[in-house]
């Protein structure tokens, strides 16, 4: 019985080392030590011993059993070990690969070059206010001092959306409304960025388009604040090289007011095709706020002055990237947007 104890002990243990996988040793396990294994069929057949062999025999059998239990529980957890080291050996990634390139994309040309406006007066002391874009007769027409005869006013040039109630065609509402809230409080330098509406449709006009509008109210600011302030816009625009001139011009809002021409960026002033041949191009109108329009606004024309400016971002854009035709900003066509 003892032999066959050993015997049996041998086997399992060789069988045991020669298994690779967990369903061999589940096998083993049942072969030696199940139920109806063959160690327990030994121990089963105990009672035949004398009186003086059993205890001695059933000590071995007993050691035997555990030893075959520590035994087959190492061999599992060696296989384990293995199968997830080749787990892990297939499931293997190179980290130094080169990833799925995809595109970021970017702001629209129109974002950018309004971004660009509003960082360059934020830099000046302006602050950036914004407004509704439907507006009534009052904000838009009456408190500018455009009179109601004025062309602007016609239908033929303002979307309307009832009597008193239109789509703003430019941003000085903005300013207007601000002057209201913050009067007589001085200084206020704000600019009012946005969409306006016109009905106007060609390769040089949109009928929806944006602006950026200035303004700067205190006691005593004269012109040549608004040329300095100007200066420094175009020069941080389109280069330090950049020159300006001002041309006389009209605008109910404004008295006097002017047409702000720079150097032409293309050719620097030579004269070329951009320019045609005078070496300026047109970027903006301004002026000295008229006194009536600070009146309505709650500013005490005898004690404040201000100026104003505004532009049309389109037009900067199509300048600062040579863009000849306006529609392509509106276009959406990447083809055109990813040159840029
Ligand atoms: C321009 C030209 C000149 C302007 C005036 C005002 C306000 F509200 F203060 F009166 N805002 N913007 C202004 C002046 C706008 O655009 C060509």
């Amino acid at each position: 019985m003892e032999e066959k104890l050993r015997a049996i002990a041998q086997e399992a243990k060789q069988l045991l080392d020669r298994a690779t996988n967990m369903d061999q040793l589940n096998e083993i396990r049942v072969k030696f030590l199940g139920k109806k294994g063959e160690l327990t069929k030994v121990l089963r057949g105990m009672g035949a011993l004398s009186a003086d062999e059993r205890p001695r025999i059933g000590q071995l059998a007993n050691s035997v059993q555990a030893d075959l239990e520590d035994y087959l529980n190492h061999s599992m957890s060696e296989v384990k070990n293995k199968e997830l080291e080749a787990q892990l050996a297939g499931e293997k990634i190179d980290v130094t690969l080169p990833g799925t390139p995809f595109s970021l994309g970017k702001n629209h040309p129109l974002t950018r070059v309004q971004q660009e406006i509003e960082d360059i007066f934020l830099g000046l002391g302006f602050s950036i206010m914004e407004g509704p874009e439907i507006e009534t007769d009052f904000y838009n027409f009456e408190a500018l001092n455009i009179p109601k005869d004025h062309p602007a006013r016609d239908m033929q040039d303002t979307f309307f959306t009832g009597p008193e109630e239109l789509l703003r065609t430019h941003t000085s509402p903005i300013q207007i409304r601000t002057m209201e809230k913050t009067a007589p409080q001085v200084p206020l330098k704000i600019i009012a960025p946005g969409r306006v509406y016109r009905r106007d449709d060609d390769a040089t006009h949109s009928p929806m388009f944006h602006q950026v509008e200035g303004l700067a109210v205190d006691t005593r600011i004269t012109f040549a604040d608004l040329k300095g302030v100007l200066q420094i816009f175009a020069e941080e625009m389109f280069g330090i090289k950049t020159r300006t001139r001002f041309r006389p011009s009209y605008f109910p809002f404004t008295e006097p007011s002017a047409e702000m021409d720079i150097s032409c960026v293309m050719c620097g002033g030579k004269g070329c095709r951009v320019c045609s041949r005078t070496g300026w191009l047109e970027i903006l109108g301004c002026g000295m706020v008229n006194p009536r329009v600070l009146e309505v606004s709650g500013y005490d024309a005898e004690k404040f002055t201000g100026f104003a400016f505004g532009m049309g971002v389109e037009r900067i854009a199509m300048l600062k990237y040579g863009i000849d035709d306006m529609r392509l900003l509106f276009d959406n066509d990447l083809r055109f947007l990813a040159q840029i």
